[in-house]
């Protein structure tokens, strides 16, 4: 039997698909990620399936949409065991943590399907869905955060069900996962899960030659805008010489990321496992730097946003002799696509469960199609809920509203809200049944996004009729310090 193809995958974590300079970001250095494009297929119309971490890695893992899920924030406790952390209990970075959840319980994850198809399955970096100490899912490796996120310098991290504190670590103990698998039998599967460019933007917190390469910088591959007047305190925000402040940060973490990037294919050549290693490099969710006025993803700001600056995502593909080198595809894709896409391009043989909303894209990777893979893409955050085709995007907030309607062949930059425009009532009314029977197809009642209060501060324990009755959104901004 032949053998099937490593995975490479790589996960960044808040990075707008408008963050790469193989994207036309003029300001922005990745080198590698070119590197990457240049020798795969680069998606221009990639979607994440809720523009905030642990709903979006949750949708990445297990096809399902929130709503199914039922993971509808960024995992604020449930991923340590505060007994067990001894001294570091009373650490701040741990003060909304009690006991570990498995948010992901009882579902199927793409890892699960390759570790049952003889994949020796590694994790270096951010989990951030619930219990961070015991390996799940398939991964036989398991070096990760504790909590969700992390500063850069003095990082929680778990490893062997211990917590200790690191800097710098993620890359290392991937290119270590290499060196270690490459001669095996058995293919393989290492997901880095970088935390940059999440925040912290602080110069400190980056290496020092990234920051300097953007000390001059103007940014004006980014919008210069006044602030939204809806943002909430998820993420710092500024204008002036605070806005560059924080764009250096993101752009210094982006590019010292696409370093760790670089390393990693070299070890693929070093190894002599680059034809046989299929690469994905792809990020959780989108991001506003100043987008629309916007510091912060769909919890930017209340009502959450769903501007396609927090929906888009990279999205790169590289195989090489089977996915076409050099290529862009505007294809439209989502992040609950690639449990099916992963199915049939390593030929995992799995039966899906047929409530998963996603459609496989290999088609698009290894036939050079070009059709898209959905004629409508469906995103949500809490009550928010978007439906886009090429040309329209309209977002609907149960139950009262405000809701949006864009028409995107003419107004791509999202400014004009033309809900209110009665010509377009049909388009909207039209868009509105499509995303009313999509959800109705594919939520679950158990967890249904519709009726849960996100807060976008954090999600405290499982939704839902899972939650005993418990308060499960948090209602003060993060704890990070
Ligand atoms: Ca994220």
């Amino acid at each position: 039997m032949k053998k099937r193809p490593n995975l490479l995958f790589i996960l960044t974590d808040d990075q707008g698909a408008w963050a790469m300079r193989c994207a036309g970001n003029t300001d922005i250095h990745t080198p590698n990620l070119d590197r990457l494009a240049a020798q795969g297929t680069r998606f221009e119309n990639f979607f994440c399936a809720s523009p905030v971490c642990s709903p979006a890695r949750a949708s990445i893992l297990t096809g399902c949409i929130p709503s199914q899920h039922g993971v509808h924030d960024w995992i604020r406790s449930g991923s340590l065991d505060k007994k067990a952390l001894g001294e570091n209990a009373s650490h701040p970075y741990f003060a909304s943590e009690d006991v570990p959840i498995r948010y992901l319980e009882g579902l199927v994850t793409y890892p699960d399907l390759l570790a049952q198809n003889g994949y020796t399955c590694a994790l270096a970096g951010k989990w951030h869905l619930g219990d961070s100490v015991h390996p799940q899912h398939g991964f036989s490796h398991w070096y990760t955060i504790g909590r969700g996120g992390c500063q850069y310098m003095q990082s929680d991290v778990v490893e062997d069900g211990k917590l200790h504190f690191e800097s710098r670590y993620i890359t290392d103990r991937a290119l270590e996962y290499l060196d270690n698998f490459a001669g095996q039998q058995e293919p393989f599967y290492v997901s880095v899960h970088y935390t940059a460019p999440h925040d912290p933007w602080d110069e400190d917190q980056h290496p020092k030659e990234y920051v300097e390469m953007y000390r001059n910088c103007e940014f004006t591959a980014t919008p210069n805008e006044p602030l939204h007047p809806d943002l909430i305190p998820t993420a710092p925000s500024g204008v002036g010489e605070e806005r560059k402040r924080l764009l250096r940060g993101y752009y210094a973490a982006v590019t010292a990321m696409d370093a760790g990037v670089g390393k990693l294919l070299d070890k693929l050549e070093e190894k002599g496992v680059a034809e046989d290693t299929l690469i994905i490099f792809t990020a959780d969710n989108g991001m506003n730097m100043g987008h629309h006025g916007i510091w912060g993803k769909g919890n930017g700001t209340f009502p959450f946003n769903l501007f396609d600056t927090a929906v888009k995502v990279p999205f790169i593909a590289s195989w090489r002799g089977h996915i076409a080198e050099n290529r862009v595809t505007q294809s439209m894709c989502s992040h609950y696509d690639i449990i099916q896409t992963l199915n049939e391009v390593l030929e995992l043989g799995a039966q899906l469960p047929e409530y998963l909303p996603g459609t496989s894209f290999a088609s698009v990777l290894l036939e050079n199609k070009e059709a898209d893979n959905h004629i409508v893409i469906l995103d949500e955050y809490g009550t928010s809920r978007m439906i886009r085709t090429r040309e329209w995007k309209y977002i609907h907030r149960y139950p009262y509203g405000p809701h949006e309607l864009y028409h995107l062949s003419v107004d791509p930059d999202e400014k004009v809200n033309l809900v209110q425009d009665s010509q377009y009532a049909p388009i909207q009314a039209k868009l509105l049944e499509t995303l009313q029977k999509w959800y109705y197809t594919y939520a679950d009642s158990a967890v249904d996004g519709t009726r849960e209060a996100v807060t976008g501060f954090g999600q405290m324990r499982r939704a839902g009729v899972h939650s005993q009755g418990m308060p499960v959104y948090a209602d003060s901004p993060k704890y990070q310090t």
